[in-house]
């Protein structure tokens, strides 16, 4: 490092409302972990510096061209279709998902993205508040960091995730639409127990979500592998754009090949 780059904590402190989130104080962890086993989500509103916010929304929109836009089709949980079972079973059910998004290799080395994803404070805090030791990198280059766009229209359908948290940071609201809804402990994926009955009540609209109201600079932190969530279209003009960073709790873990190709459309 040169003798004019700021270390990685002055760095950090210049990217975090650092009077509202100081990430080294474990009050502030300890709370939010508590806060987060009771709701199985946290907000954290201006958690971005404002100026910071709007940096990085200008530099995502510039990346916008680059992004993959899915075709394909997913199942709730994200793995391929079983054979075994008929087409209509709701396994086997086909959503369309079709946001787009450029990944840990597209986003600029000198982003406040990366800088604040690599910051070991911050990776301590979120370590912290979800009870690990440590948290790791994704061992694909694709997984780590990716810019989510969604145009009028767009959508992320429903669905668990493959981790068991994530990150987000809203950078740009669309003028309607785009709302992040979801059902905590609908599945229960470490005993295998994946509720056939409660993801259709669902996916048929008999049961109604809860609905989290974000604004650009907030981030998200959600328990979504046992919670069935997603995004609904975009309505008007203004793309939705969101960051998800996403940890292991262990190294040299990989995101599974489908949700990969479903995503991304390539494996590296
Ligand atoms: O766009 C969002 O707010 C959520 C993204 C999400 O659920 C995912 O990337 O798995
Ligand atoms: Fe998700």
């Amino acid at each position: 490092m040169d003798a004019s780059s700021p270390s990685p904590q002055d760095r950090l402190r210049a990217i975090v409302d650092w009077g509202n989130y100081p990430l080294d104080d474990p009050r502030l962890s300890d709370a939010l972990a508590e806060q987060l086993a009771e709701d199985g989500v946290i907000a954290l509103d201006g958690f971005l510096r404002p100026n910071v916010t709007a940096a990085l929304r200008e530099q995502a929109a510039g990346l916008a061209d680059k992004a993959y836009f899915t075709n394909s089709t997913h199942n709730v949980y994200l793995t391929p279709k079983d054979e075994a079972r008929d087409d209509d079973h709701v396994f086997n059910r086909q959503l369309v998902s079709s946001k787009g998004c450029i990944t840990t290799d597209q986003v600029p080395a000198e982003s406040d993205l990366v800088a604040l994803y690599d910051a070991p404070a911050f990776r301590q805090f979120i370590a912290r508040i979800v009870g690990e030791d440590a948290l790791f990198e994704y061992a694909d280059p694709l997984s780590s960091i990716n810019v989510h766009y969604a145009g009028a229209g767009k959508e992320l359908n429903w669905h668990f995730d493959n981790s068991e948290f994530a990150i987000t940071l809203l950078l740009q609201k669309p003028e309607d639409g785009g709302r992040f809804e979801y059902l905590r402990d609908v599945r229960d994926a470490e005993a295998g127990e994946m509720n056939f009955d409660g993801v259709e009540a669902i996916l048929d609209g008999r049961t109604t979500p809860s609905f989290l109201p974000i604004e650009p600079g907030t981030l998200v932190l959600f328990r979504g592998r046992n919670a069935i969530h997603r995004v609904t279209p975009t309505i008007g003009d203004t793309d939705r754009i969101l960051v998800v960073l996403a940890y292991n709790s262990k190294p040299g873990i990989a995101l599974s090949e489908t949700a990969r190709m479903t995503f991304f459309g390539r494996l590296g």
